[in-house]
């Protein structure tokens, strides 16, 4: 993994509907991500936060039900643009959310510096609904098929391109809340999925195992997308969808563990982090102390 980080912030909350969880980037950086990346040896830059246009300030040329389209949009273009200028400087991308619509805009950024971006979906959700299936029009409920280039043709020419992964080249790991339209594209592309029962029925070790296996052969570069809903809600309440029965600390942390001995690692982001609905800024430091497994912090 490369020693030289840049973090990006992404104070987005328009891919959903619960407020607050553009103060992500805030929390965890007031949880001390910077120091903790300094402390093992990282040369760490900031490089801020990327613009979001308030709802309703972006005209609207476009009829659909998805929510704040342009604005999201406007906003994926830019944090692209950030995250690809990163890449070009040779430093290791890490984005910090904001609700998961931003992944759009990293993974456009990302996807075009590697032949076969390898991506692991860290989520209690699937995130691969379109306009056509989603429950919400909540864009966060869709960045996953946007980035395979389904669904709305404003998300997924995000960037200037389309399919900025390839289906076999995603594992999803914390899956437990699917919408049937997920369910029924997991199975037509040939998804791989570590649901909350595989991942109890064979344990993280071997989950992790299999999914470094699984990507390490067949690409370029792996894209860690963390929401911070993939943990239980016990372990991390500050998130606007929590889920019951979730991958623990311990887990997650072995997660990281074992991804940093891999060092197939070449980009991140954490999101979902909702100060609001949290409790004493207990997720944000959830996030941070899995940031510090993910870049090799040893507990010995
Ligand atoms: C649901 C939808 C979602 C995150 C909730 C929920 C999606 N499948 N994603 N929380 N992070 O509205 O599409
Ligand atoms: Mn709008
Ligand atoms: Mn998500
Ligand atoms: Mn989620």
């Amino acid at each position: 993994m490369k020693k030289n980080i840049t973090l990006i912030g992404v104070p987005m909350d328009l891919g959903q509907t619960r407020r607050g969880v553009d103060m992500g980037p805030s929390a965890i950086r007031y949880a001390g991500i910077v120091e903790r990346l300094k402390d093992i040896e990282y040369n760490v830059l900031d490089f801020g936060d990327i613009e979001i246009a308030r709802p309703g300030t972006i005209e609207e040329t476009i009829e659909t039900n998805l929510k704040n389209l342009e604005e999201v949009a406007s906003a994926s273009e830019n944090l692209a643009q950030a995250v690809s200028d990163v890449i070009q400087e040779e430093r290791f991308p890490l984005v910090l959310g904001g609700d998961h619509s931003i992944a759009i805009g990293s993974l456009a950024g990302i996807s075009k510096h590697y032949e076969n971006l390898g991506v692991i979906w860290y989520d209690a959700h699937g995130d691969l609904n379109t306009a056509d299936t989603s429950p919400s029009g909540n864009i966060h409920g869709m960045p996953l098929a946007a980035s395979l280039g389904i669904g709305h043709e404003t998300l997924t020419r995000i960037g200037g391109y389309e399919q900025k992964v390839k289906p076999e080249n995603i594992v999803i790991i914390g899956a437990r809340s699917l919408d049937e339209g997920e369910k029924t594209l997991i199975k037509e592309r040939g998804i791989k999925v570590y649901t909350m029962h595989e991942i109890d029925r064979i344990g993280m070790t071997k989950v992790m195992e299999e999914t470094i296996e699984y990507l390490s052969g067949k690409t370029d570069g792996v894209h860690l997308s963390l929401d911070l809903d993939g943990l239980d809600p016990q372990d991390a309440p500050g998130v606007g969808t929590p889920v019951l029965g979730g991958i623990s600390y311990r887990e997650s942390h072995l997660a990281m563990e074992m991804l940093a001995e891999s060092q197939l690692i070449t980009s991140a982001e954490f999101v979902e982090v909702n100060p609001i609905l949290d409790e004493r800024n207990k997720t944000a430091t959830v996030a941070v102390a899995l940031m510090g497994s993910l870049f090799g912090e040893k507990l010995l």
